[in-house]
């Protein structure tokens, strides 16, 4: 299966694919080369993100996964009438996730610039008119995942200023709405505490993915998986930086 996303985020994505569908041979492509996403006009996402998917669709793969919140967002529309495969994508399953776990209706999200500015999230909840949003763009997270920077005091202060208005507000649950917060799950349930429900995307993508393989008869039953790691960056820094996403079972080439 084809995975994509702008850097190393999505790697939290292929690590819950990989480990609940350990036969699946994944192949990640990363666009470390005009990543960040986060700060970009959602035009130009787009753009990258179509040119990334056409690669990854010309290589063969069953299904595509956007895994990167701002790409979802450019791409949310239409990717799905552009490919035959299907696609996954991170912010329908989460929000999916998010309005079935509220108690009280109100749902906060961070995500970067763009993906906050987009609206995907609200139109995503469009769906689920109970819900009330309460979106945040929450920039420097990913500055202080891509560091290696999570859990010093500098990373509390961010996220608990980051959280304060979703907190305000009164919401019951929170969709980390970028693939990178899944590395700050300790920091991000340490400020906002046991009474909120914290909603990955990487694993609510995950458990979409297994669902569409399976009710597709597309799951590969048995078999060593190679995994490809494709950047159109430096390989040399994605290895040693993806490590701290996925594990130690990157190779990366140049694309
Ligand atoms: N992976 C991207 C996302 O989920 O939105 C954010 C990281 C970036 O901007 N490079």
């Amino acid at each position: 299966m084809g995975i994509f996303d702008s850097g190393f985020g999505g790697l939290t994505v292929a690590r819950a694919i990989i480990d609940q569908l350990p036969n699946e041979p994944v192949f990640y492509v990363a666009d470390t080369a005009r990543q960040p996403y986060g700060p970009k006009r959602i035009a130009e996402v787009r753009s990258y993100a179509l040119e990334l998917l056409d690669h990854l669709v010309s290589h063969d793969v069953k299904m595509l996964v956007i895994a990167c919140n701002t790409a979802s967002a450019a791409v949310l529309r239409d990717a799905r009438e552009r490919y035959r495969v299907p696609v996954v994508e991170v912010i329908q399953p989460a929000t999916r996730r998010a309005a079935s776990a509220t108690r009280n209706g109100k749902v906060g999200v961070i995500g970067t610039q763009a993906t906050i500015s987009s609206m995907a999230y609200q139109d995503a909840f469009a769906a689920a008119p109970h819900v009330e949003l309460v979106g945040v763009a929450a920039p420097r997270l990913v500055e202080f995942v891509e560091r290696g920077e999570t859990e010093s005091e500098a990373v509390i202060e961010a996220v608990r200023e980051y959280l304060t208005p979703i907190l305000d507000a009164g919401c019951d649950t929170l969709i980390l709405g970028c693939t990178h917060y899944p590395l700050l799950l300790g920091a991000i349930s340490y400020v906002a505490g046991d009474g909120v429900t914290l909603v990955s995307s990487a694993e609510e993508t995950a458990k979409d993915v297994f669902r569409v393989l399976r009710d597709r008869g597309l799951v590969r039953a048995s078999g060593v998986p190679a995994h490809r790691f494709g950047t159109t960056g430096d390989t040399l820094l994605f290895e040693t930086l993806g490590r701290r996403f996925l594990g130690p079972e990157i190779q990366a080439v140049e694309m």
